[in-house]
């Protein structure tokens, strides 16, 4: 299913771009390159195609093999923006459909000057005779592993080849901070993605009794996201009893055991914007009660970091707070020792053990958005909360995920319709 990308108003495109551009010394160059959509097995592709998520940003465009040219103060002002795209051959047309018209793409990005691909490299050459700096975007993401040439990286060699004396500088600091401050174009857009993330889990509990497996489960929450217009943020986590104790099971291939919780991690994505939830459902409809404790204890903690966080703090903070907040819990569920409680020393390798896992992180175009973990959260950033305990030795895994947005004076959490307690979960499934 391809997303509409025309809902996504050029204004907040173009404005993106400005905003950008007050970061740049005078006579850079930003040149960006959407890669041709990578190969899978004999002749398919990776499907559906991943566009650079800071090109979709500066542009509104996810087409593949695209090169873009942003030099903000060019004395000639047709090309300051420039976009390389070739308009589909009637060849492709019959195979693939119309895609878009270079008019099309002229309104979409707000970027008047489309040239074809073949131009890049002679107007490129203009451009870097007027420029000092250049800008290379390349995945920094702190949890990406660069272990292999990925075409980002090949490109910017390339431009580093033919202009060796140039003075080269980093894009991703740059659109990490862009990106952290959500703009209202794309609150709309996260909200539709949890509007649709609300929709699915309201229909999965009141049909999940049907379900034997958790490849049925997996199904229905795939095939609800795609009929409501999103996709799978994410591969989503279905994970019965024991399962739910593996951080990232994404098997999802076992039966369901009526006695056991089915802990669910699921994602939607809406026009590239994400939303990532996870709600933990009791198969037969009633929890347990130590079950419940353990659940109730995750909860609390929700509850207790949403009053906790605000502006100010920063993700590290946060997170020595959420395993302050398990330790207590713990405690409650008798996991641990009231005495160890006055010393992170003591507690935090227990806290670990149990609560393995970051208390939640930077969202947005990117489900795993890089963010400053190490900097004061400011008002709009979007994070997630999802505080857990996973008792192996009982095959209990919970963990509750909302996604949250910061505003001046603390949080907004924009999952705070969407049922979390036990009674309302219980009541639905057996609705
Ligand atoms: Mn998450």
């Amino acid at each position: 299913m391809k997303f509409d990308i025309k809902q996504v108003p050029s204004e907040f495109i173009v404005k993106n771009r400005e905003r950008l551009y007050k970061y740049l010394p005078p006579r850079s160059v930003v040149i960006l390159h959407n890669p041709v959509p990578a190969p899978s097995t004999a002749d398919m592709h990776y499907d559906p195609y991943e566009p650079d998520r800071n090109i979709f940003y500066l542009t509104g465009l996810d087409i593949p093999n695209i090169y873009v040219i942003l030099c903000p103060d060019y004395p000639e002002a047709s090309k300051r923006e420039i976009i390389f795209y070739d308009e589909p051959s009637e060849l492709q047309k019959i195979w693939e459909g119309e895609g878009f018209s270079s008019e099309e793409v002229k309104q979409i990005s707000g970027i008047k000057n489309v040239l074809s691909t073949s131009e890049f490299y002679q107007t490129l050459q203009q451009i870097m005779f007027y420029a000092q700096y250049v800008f290379l975007n390349l995945n920094e993401n702190e949890r990406f592993v660069p272990s292999r040439d990925n075409t980002d990286r090949l490109f910017a060699r390339q431009i580093r080849e033919l202009y060796p004396a140039h003075e080269y500088k980093r894009l991703a600091p740059i659109m990490a901070l862009l990106r952290s401050e959500k703009q209202e174009a794309e609150i709309n857009f996260i909200k539709k993605a949890i509007q649709i993330t609300k929709k699915v889990f309201l229909d999965l509990l009141t049909n999940i009794k049907e379900f034997k497996t958790e490849a049925e489960v997996e199904g229905f929450i795939t095939g609800k996201i795609i009929s409501l217009g999103g996709r799978n943020a994410f591969p989503p986590i279905v994970a019965g009893g024991h399962n739910a104790t593996v951080l990232h099971y994404v098997d999802n291939n076992r039966m369901l055991n009526r006695e056991d919780l089915l802990l669910l991690d699921f994602g939607v994505q809406y026009l590239y914007w994400n939303s990532d939830m996870t709600r933990v459902v009791p198969v037969s409809g009633r929890f347990s009660q130590r079950q419940r404790d353990v659940y109730m204890a995750v909860l609390k903690v929700q509850k207790e970091l949403k009053e906790f966080i605000k502006p100010g703090l920063t993700m590290a903070e946060i997170q020595k707070e959420a395993q302050k907040l398990i330790a207590y819990s713990l405690v409650d569920l008798n996991l641990m020792d009231k005495g160890k409680l006055n010393d992170p020393k003591e507690y935090l390798p227990i806290v670990r053990k149990y609560f393995p896992h970051g208390f939640g992180h930077f969202i947005g175009l990117d489900v795993h958005e890089q963010g400053y973990r190490y900097e004061p959260l400011r008002p709009g950033a979007y994070i997630t909360c999802e505080p857990g305990i996973y008792i192996r030795e009982e095959g209990i895994g919970v963990r509750l995920e909302n996604d949250l947005l910061i505003t001046e004076t603390g949080c907004i959490d924009l999952m705070e319709d969407i049922p979390i307690e036990p009674e309302e979960i219980e009541d639905l499934v057996n609705s």
